[in-house]
């Protein structure tokens, strides 16, 4: 599924603004057909944003279950005759979709796009309407999974297993595009060093006889490689490869032409860049690679999860101003434009699916109370969230395959892995991403739950993904603990496993403007002291090949006694201001830069 563009074949439409908007907790809408006449009683609500938290509305933020978008939308009479497709970015966490009076989608999944091809339901040189309901429930059968609870009272409370807050709508733009009938349906490909050519291999599947003609241009435009045929090589002698910091991209431009002329054209940017994971060590284009960074949210004040250009090029900037070469998407795919962004910049990143919370032992980020529960299990993670989840990988793959900066699949955070049908669970999900990706490596985030000897899944991934809370979670306020348990515990993670070891998160609680001269959980000071005890660590132990801490920004969660307004592990606070700690990341990050 190629991404809307505009071109010489091709015009999309954005269908971002407000809304009609209106919450349906009984499900009344589908059986009465809400979708054939203009929403009544409906509020606006902006696409795209979670709608949580855009009216000083309880029933808004904590509502469960369906609530319905609809728009009217002008489509030009010129698209008549060519092929229309409606796309959503993102519907969290499932949708079905409308165009006048038909059903043309469904889409299980919050966090990747799905289309509908609405070529007889779109009336071209008139109005339509575009309904959708978007629904949040998470359940056994949903990635992430969560429980819908019965109150007292008889309202419905959504319980889940990962602490941000379960934000829902249109998170992400929708489009109408067109294709010619005839159009390019996908592309493959694959790239390669050999020395210092690069190999780009191509595949073009069109839904039509044509012929295929390919051409690769450089950043300034000018053409470096060409070929013709649906499948083959281009070879680019003296490549500008991509690379952390480096974000170089040339252009390929795929184009079917038939007896008439020119029938479609696609472009697509194109990184070339290898990855290799070899013994201890993570390779980009051969030079061992150290991650900086964040395991990073979407989250913002009133848009929630909604994706917004705005933040997402000042969050870049204060990744560059801080010094920090990589993110992790955590936890579920990340807007496209962030990955577009993070190519452009050449910021690498961890690509993570919306696996979080497949752990019954682990509540909202806190351990649980001793008395281990089976996760894996009929009654809770079960054959239907295997079948959801091998789904959200591959959209995951099938979606930012092309990105350069995607340099590892993280395929889910914290899973019970002690439980012996983990492993059952958890070889075909990882022999699956192997065959959609054989490029890239594959990991999991491991929590603190099993040694390096007990976990039953590490051999099924190529690095190993540490999230660790001593001194927090763990002994809070004993950093002299933490530094011996953390390090006796790297050690052996390093000798019993051949296999690189990012932390991808350490961090604490920090309330801004806490101070402590004597550092205790919660000051700025505190914060500061665990990430030095952290970096003491990881800087003797060679297997560690990356820091990222948690969390970038502070973000809302579900409630909880440990949350203070959300989680405050953030180096920034959620509307960006950096605490005492992102000074002190600054000076390692940078150190040795003319800043
Ligand atoms: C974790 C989770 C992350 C939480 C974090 C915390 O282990 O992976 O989603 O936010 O702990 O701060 O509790």
């Amino acid at each position: 599924m190629l991404r809307p563009q505009d071109g010489p074949t091709r015009e999309r439409r954005s269908l971002t603004g407000l809304w009609r908007f209106r919450l349906d907790a009984e499900g009344a809408g589908r059986g009465e057909g809400w979708w054939r006449s203009p929403l009544a009683d409906a509020m606006d609500v902006p696409v795209p944003a979670s709608y949580n938290d855009i009216y000083p509305d309880g029933t808004i933020r904590d509502h469960v279950g369906d609530a319905w978008y609809q728009t009217t939308v002008w489509v030009p009479g010129r698209w008549t005759g060519q092929r229309t497709v409606l796309r959503f970015d993102a519907a969290t966490h499932r949708a079905t979709v409308w165009v006048n009076d038909t059903e043309v989608a469904q889409h299980e999944g919050g966090y990747t796009p799905f289309e509908a091809d609405v070529t007889g339901q779109l009336r071209p040189g008139g109005e339509n309407r575009v309904t959708v309901v978007v629904n949040n429930e998470l359940s056994w059968a949903t990635i992430p999974p969560g429980i819908v609870e019965e109150r007292p009272d008889g309202r419905s409370v959504q319980r889940y297993f990962h602490d941000f807050f379960n934000y829902a709508g249109l998170h992400r733009p929708v489009w109408l595009y067109t294709t010619p009938p005839t159009y390019i349906a996908d592309l493959t490909l694959d790239t390669t060093l050999d020395g210092t050519t690069g190999l780009v291999g191509y595949r073009v599947d069109s839904s039509g006889d044509a012929e295929v003609h390919v051409v690769l241009r450089d950043a300034s435009g000018r053409e470096v490689a060409a070929s013709d045929g649906a499948g083959g090589t281009l070879r680019v002698p003296g490549v500008h490869a991509w690379g952390p910091g480096d974000g170089y991209l040339y252009e390929l431009e795929a184009r079917l032409f038939d007896a008439t002329g020119l029938v479609d054209s696609y472009r697509q940017p194109v990184g070339v860049r290898t990855v290799e994971v070899r013994g201890q060590q993570f390779l980009i284009n051969g030079k061992p690679f150290y991650f900086k960074g964040f395991g990073k949210h979407e989250d913002a004040a009133v848009r929630g999860k909604g994706h917004d250009d705005v933040l997402m090029v000042h969050d870049f900037a204060l990744l560059d101003w801080i010094g920090a070469n990589s993110i992790r998407t955590a936890h579920y795919p990340h807007a496209e434009e962030v990955l577009d962004h993070a190519d452009r910049h050449g910021i690498v990143v961890i690509g993570e699916t919306p696996a979080v919370g497949l752990n019954r032992n682990i509540g909202g980020g806190v351990f649980g109370s001793g008395k281990r529960v089976s996760t894996f299990a009929p009654n809770a993670v079960g054959d239907d969230a295997q079948r959801a989840h091998q789904q959200a990988i591959q959209e995951l793959i099938a979606r930012d395959k092309f990105h350069p900066s995607v340099v590892l699949w993280c395929l889910a955070n914290e899973p019970d892995n002690i439980q012996p049908e983990a492993r059952d669970y958890f070889a075909p999900l990882a022999a699956h991403a192997r065959t959609l990706d054989p490029s890239r490596p594959i990991a999991y985030a491991n929590a603190l739950m099993a040694a390096p000897d007990e976990c039953v899944v590490t051999d099924l991934f190529d690095v190993v993904l540490l999230n660790r809370y001593y001194g927090w979670y763990f002994g809070p306020g004993d950093l002299e603990s933490a530094e011996i348990e953390l390090e006796a515990e790297l050690r052996q993670w390093a000798k019993l496993h051949d296999k690189p070891i990012i932390m991808t998160e350490y961090g604490a609680d920090t309330y801004p403007g806490l101070r402590n001269l004597v550092p205790s959980p919660w000051s700025e000071e505190y914060q500061t002291e665990l990430l030095d005890v952290y970096h003491r660590v990881f800087d003797r132990i060679d297997a560690v090949v990356g820091e990222q801490v948690w969390s970038f920004a502070d973000f809302a969660t579900m409630p909880g006694v440990f949350r203070v307004d959300g989680n405050r592990k953030g180096i920034f606070t959620r509307d960006r201001r950096p605490k005492t700690a992102a000074f002190h990341l600054r000076a390692r990050w940078r150190e040795g830069e003319a800043t």
